[in-house]
């Protein structure tokens, strides 16, 4: 059928524009925004990032032209967190600054094996010519596909991070146990380069105002000492805050500082703190790894679903397979509907996507298309891959089969 020719005139495209001219567009106006960067910039110039041609220009008072906090006049005397292994002291760091630096949390040998792995990992993308780079860095992306000790990270097992436990605690405070991994990637500054715009991780909001608590947590191993020299991230302490304070703009912001911290620290990370990479004046390259995870409504930077290898999805935990959202709920994440009494938690058959993906990397996925009744007779349908995951996993189906016979009474012949 023509919708076109049969569709009520107001349909049509060309009035659909004509009633939009001048029109009200309160919703649009404020996706439009630009905030929160758009009052940050007014309010604080110095905060332009550079061009990417631009020629870095020191002593104007530029974001990037800055130190540690033990030599920065405005933050030189105001307790900003130092490395500790204290939970107390981590917690409320992390609550009052938006960041806490966690002191070995990885020892000396996880920390030098992980710099290792990355650095030949880097080095190997660029001799390839794959290297993903911009002006500010060079990012080696998807991890979870390039060493088992990232999968380890993944699910802080000890062996690869030995405060593994003590940074579930304090994610599963700031975002609720249900959190996923975003990305884990390798963020590699090299000498001479600019550094990345002053941003809030989880700007992936725009400039919807989530005020209340971080919905992201970048979990940040440092595995060189890093400062003012090397290009230790730019951060300005509390900003978390400040944008909360203001209603969901920012005001006049306090000056960033170089993060100074040794190899071996993790900084947790609220998703809210103005910070970016920064210029790197040293002779050798800087090397972090950054694991951001968030609330499982968010849409994952690396689609892990189609991103992490068989082979390691195929013998992959139970709370690996859930961090990385290959636990479907009723509101996320099913496929073809199987997935919908899924808790949400890690093994639950009922949600486990995992083996969908499986066989599709094994080439025997069978999708279900337009059915008719005719179908029904038919034996092929009984070869649906979703049908076999529901005999397979689901445990509630029988009960949803009677419900199924009484509605069927209701509908009559179709
Ligand atoms: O490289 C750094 O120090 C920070 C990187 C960062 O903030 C980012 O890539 O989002
Ligand atoms: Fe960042």
């Amino acid at each position: 059928m023509d919708s076109a020719q049969t569709a009520p005139p107001e349909f049509t495209k060309a009035a659909v524009a004509e009633a939009s001219k001048n029109a009200q567009t309160p919703y649009r106006d404020f996706y439009r925004s630009g905030e929160p960067y758009t009052s940050l910039m007014q309010h604080n110039p110095w905060l332009r990032p550079p061009r990417p041609d631009e020629v870095l220009q020191y002593g104007e008072g530029r974001y990037f032209d800055t130190t540690v906090a033990e030599k920065h006049d405005y933050w030189k005397d105001k307790n900003l967190p130092s490395p500790t292994k204290d939970l107390a002291q981590l917690r409320s760091d992390f609550a009052q600054w938006g960041y806490c630096l966690i002191e070995d949390g990885t020892s000396p040998e996880q920390t030098q094996a992980l710099h290792q792995r990355v650095r030949e990992q880097a080095a190997a993308e660029r001799a390839l010519g794959i290297a993903y780079l911009q002006t500010a860095q060079q990012q080696v992306w998807s991890l979870v596909n390039k060493g088992e000790m990232f999968v380890e990270c993944m699910t802080h097992e000890p062996s690869s991070v030995q405060a593994g436990p003590l940074i579930e605690q304090l994610l599963n405070e700031a975002l609720g146990s249900s959190w996923h991994h975003l990305s884990f990637i390798s963020n590699i500054s090299y000498p001479g380069c600019h550094p990345q715009g002053m941003h809030q991780d989880q700007s992936l909001v725009g400039s919807l105002r989530v005020l209340d608590a971080p919905i992201l947590v970048n979990t940040i191993y440092i595995l060189q000492d890093v400062d003012e020299v090397n290009g230790g991230t730019l951060i300005i302490p509390g900003s978390h805050r400040l944008y909360c304070e203001g209603g969901g703009r920012f005001g006049e912001v306090p000056p960033a500082i170089n993060l100074k911290a040794p190899a071996g620290t993790i900084m947790l990370k609220d998703g809210r703190v103005l910070h970016g990479g920064a210029v790197n004046h040293s002779n050798d390259l800087r090397y972090i790894l950054t694991n951001s995870v968030v609330r499982p409504f968010i849409r994952q930077q690396e689609l892990f679903h189609l991103t992490i290898r068989p082979d390691i999805l195929k013998t992959a935990s139970d709370k690996f397979l859930w961090r990385c959202g290959f636990q479907a709920t009723a509101a996320r994440s099913m496929v073809e509907g199987f997935g919908y009494f899924g808790s949400g938690k890690p093994g639950d058959p009922n949600g486990s996507t995992a083996n969908a993906r499986i066989a599709m990397d094994e080439n025997r996925y069978q999708w279900l298309g337009p059915l008719s009744m005719q179908d029904v007779e038919s034996s092929s349908i009984q070869e649906s891959t979703l049908t076999q995951l529901q005999s397979q996993f689901e445990t509630h189906r029988d009960q949803a089969r009677s419900l199924m016979q009484q509605i069927d009474a209701v509908d009559g012949e179709v």
